[in-house]
């Protein structure tokens, strides 16, 4: 507990008020902020911790974001949030290093503050939580993609934002292994900011500058959607798979049509549930971020912080034609 909130409760003790205010004084407040609203994969994390504030009682989740995929719109979020005086930030950040400074102010008014999903720079959180080993989602989403290539063949990049840490991070360690690949040419990576109609035009661009491309991985939950409409609109079905990492709710679709084989993701509930279990261990002092520390996570179990206070939750899971249905529902 801060020592502001103990001393708001030995005030209402004091003067009597122990009843709504004084409990009301206690309920702690964390705020999930998204890279941008409006996004369903943050909705999913959002739902989760809905879930983990039930479980815990007494936690109040505020579900923020700016309405675009900027560090600029999120650096507002948070100096609002800390006028606010909320107790804890998770941020899934779309600059590692952009938004430190805001998130230092924030650390220094006593304001617990990780990130989870897409990192910021170990001075700007006490934390890191990723969904996966980062390594793993890399060396899937090329997979996902070389699967379908026997013969190898052209493959191309839509990502999310420039700056977005996780895409960064997915992207380098597919490069690592691209020596597995060796018929496997990567011609382009583009940018489509998570925002549909910018995915989908940077789509239209890569059937136009590349008529031999073979597949295209989209990383990110927005740009596959929007590539599969895309590569479905221009004719080009059974001719460019579209994979990467995408919810089952949101490509049932593209599965359907056949414009894309396979893609990856987490169960995003999960990690916002995991998330807002963290968040509140470190607000209320039953855990410490450091490196070696064991951090419940409740009914998912335990993140134990590596050496730069990160954990990564599960592997990622596959979905295709035959599996589909089951998940389409559930996320
Ligand atoms: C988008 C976001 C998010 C990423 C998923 C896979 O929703 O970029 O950060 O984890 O895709």
């Amino acid at each position: 507990m801060s020592i502001t909130r103990r001393i708001a409760i030995a005030t209402g003790l004091a003067a009597g008020l122990w009843s709504t205010t004084a409990l009301a004084q206690d309920d702690m407040r964390i705020a999930l902020v998204a890279k941008s609203l409006g996004n369903g994969f943050f909705e999913a994390a959002a739902r989760g911790a809905e879930e983990a504030a039930e479980e815990l009682g007494g936690v109040e989740i505020i579900y923020t974001g700016p309405t675009s995929t900027t560090a600029e719109g999120q650096i507002e979020v948070i100096n609002s949030l800390i006028a606010q005086r909320v107790d804890a930030i998770a941020i899934s950040a779309n600059d590692p290093d952009a938004v430190v400074p805001a998130l230092q102010k924030a650390m220094q008014r006593g304001i617990t503050v990780i990130s989870w999903d897409s990192g910021v720079a170990p001075e700007g959180r006490e934390m890191h939580l990723a969904p996966s080993s980062d390594e793993l989602i890399g060396q899937t989403i090329i997979k996902l993609a070389a699967d379908q290539l026997p013969e190898g063949g052209q493959v191309a990049v839509l990502s999310a934002t420039s700056t977005s840490t996780n895409q960064n991070v997915w992207i380098e360690e597919m490069e690592k292994v691209m020596g597995e690949y060796p018929d496997i040419e990567v011609v382009a990576t583009v940018y489509g900011d998570d925002l549909a109609d910018k995915s989908y035009r940077e789509t239209q661009g890569l059937l136009q500058s590349y008529p031999d491309l073979d597949a295209i991985i989209a990383p990110t939950s927005v740009g596959i959607v929007a590539a599969a409409q895309a590569v479905q609109d221009a004719g080009k079905v059974g001719e460019v798979n579209v994979t990467g990492l995408g919810l089952p709710s949101e490509m049932a679709g593209a599965i359907e049509s056949g414009a894309s084989k396979s893609f990856a993701i987490w169960n995003p509930v999960d990690l916002g549930y995991a998330t807002a279990m963290i968040a509140h261990a470190l607000a209320s002092d039953e855990a410490t971020a450091e490196p070696g520390a064991e951090i419940s996570m409740g009914r998912i179990g335990t993140a134990t912080l590596d050496e730069d206070n990160q954990a990564a939750m599960s592997e990622p899971f596959t979905y295709d034609a035959s599996n589909i249905d089951e998940f389409k529902s559930v996320f």
